[in-house]
């Protein structure tokens, strides 16, 4: 990036797009929605607080999970960006029970299909910690011209053309990923456009963090208990004992887990034996983001982007993160954890 020239997300998803003859900028079309969505939703966000913006809307979801009224606006944005898109045959939201199949003509011949977790790390909105929404685009497999089926939203990972997330921490970023890079985008105030700020992002191949959930450590396994202990060891040689930092909110312990490299883990554990986060919203968009940082991502002995998704709303166990630190922690965990 030249110093002092802002690149928009738009300029450079263009540039990119020129690199390959045969794209028709639809897939660069999709991603300016979603920044809109994000920028609508950014917001919101930020006059959270002031007005009838903050608190629970009343309703739970499919879930079972009590909704927020930030969590209802973001995901009805979200939805009604995309069905005016000329780019999206249909979406399938954490939020909602089932997919939804746009039906008009353009929509009907759009190729991809969105999935989104449109707030993620809800808990955290009435404290104003960060906060994000979550996108995962495919290709559908359904027939053009048609709407789209419940099929198109069951691929595995490895199928995304592309993922991202939009975080509202001390600044709102855009951060997306193809299979060839990963950028960042940081919202520029006073034009109201994501500028391209952290070029090619690479995950770091070691790290000093891990993220978990450890008040939850008397339901996790033995093999957990020797990763944590690992973790919380003296051995000055090798930079232990970690930090350990958990915001609680997804996207924000994984911005901070690809920028500055650590490991980030959400383990099958006795009340939840799958795991609490969910593959199609939230770890399959990461786990593809992260990887084409060259970070690593397994729930135990499997990539999670080879699992065949079997229903919408599935959970899996997470190890994310700088790629040597999570091989490590296979070590430690391989067999117990290979629950999907
Ligand atoms: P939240 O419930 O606040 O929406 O899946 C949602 C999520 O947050 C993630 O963002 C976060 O990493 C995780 O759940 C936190 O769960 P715990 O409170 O069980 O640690």
């Amino acid at each position: 990036m030249q110093s002092g020239k802002l690149v928009t997300m738009d300029e450079f998803t263009i540039q990119e797009t020129r690199k390959f003859p045969q794209a028709t900028g639809e897939l660069s079309s999709l991603l300016r929605d979603l920044g809109l969505a994000g920028k609508i939703i950014n917001k919101q966000v930020r006059k959270a607080g002031l007005g009838d913006v903050l608190g629970k809307h009343g309703a739970t979801n499919v879930q079972g999970e009590e909704q927020m009224k930030l969590d209802i606006f973001a995901n009805e944005t979200l939805i009604n960006i995309l069905k005016n898109s000329t780019d999206c045959a249909g979406i399938a939201s954490e939020e909602n029970d089932d997919h939804l199949s746009y039906e008009d003509t353009f929509s009907a011949n759009s190729k991809y299909v969105v999935l989104f977790d449109p707030l993620d790390g809800s808990s955290n909105i009435d404290v104003n910690a960060p906060i994000g929404t979550i996108f995962a685009i495919y290709r559908r497999v359904s027939e053009l011209g048609k709407p789209c089926t419940e099929a198109d939203f069951l691929q595995p990972g490895s199928r995304l053309m592309a993922a991202g997330y939009i975080i509202y921490g001390s600044s709102t970023m855009m951060v997306y990923a193809t299979k060839v890079s990963v950028n960042g985008f940081t919202l520029e105030p006073s034009i109201g456009e994501f500028c391209l700020s952290h070029p090619n992002i690479k995950c770091p191949e070691d790290g000093k963090i891990y993220s978990i959930n450890q008040g939850n450590s008397i339901k996790y396994t033995q093999e957990m208990h020797g990763y944590l202990n690992y973790c919380m060891e003296e051995n000055k040689e090798e930079g232990r004992p970690y930090s350990q930092r958990y915001i609680g909110s997804m996207v924000a312990d994984l911005h901070r887990t690809l920028v500055k490299g650590g490991i980030f883990i959400y383990p099958a554990d006795k009340s939840a034996p799958k795991g609490k986060l969910r593959l199609q919203y939230e770890c399959n968009p990461m786990a593809f983001i992260v990887e084409a940082a060259g970070g690593k991502v397994v729930c135990g002995k499997r990539n999670i982007l080879d699992i065949q998704p079997t229903e919408l709303h599935q959970r899996t166990p997470i190890f994310i993160g700088s790629k040597n630190m999570v091989s490590k922690a296979l070590e430690f965990v391989r067999e117990k954890e290979a629950v999907v």
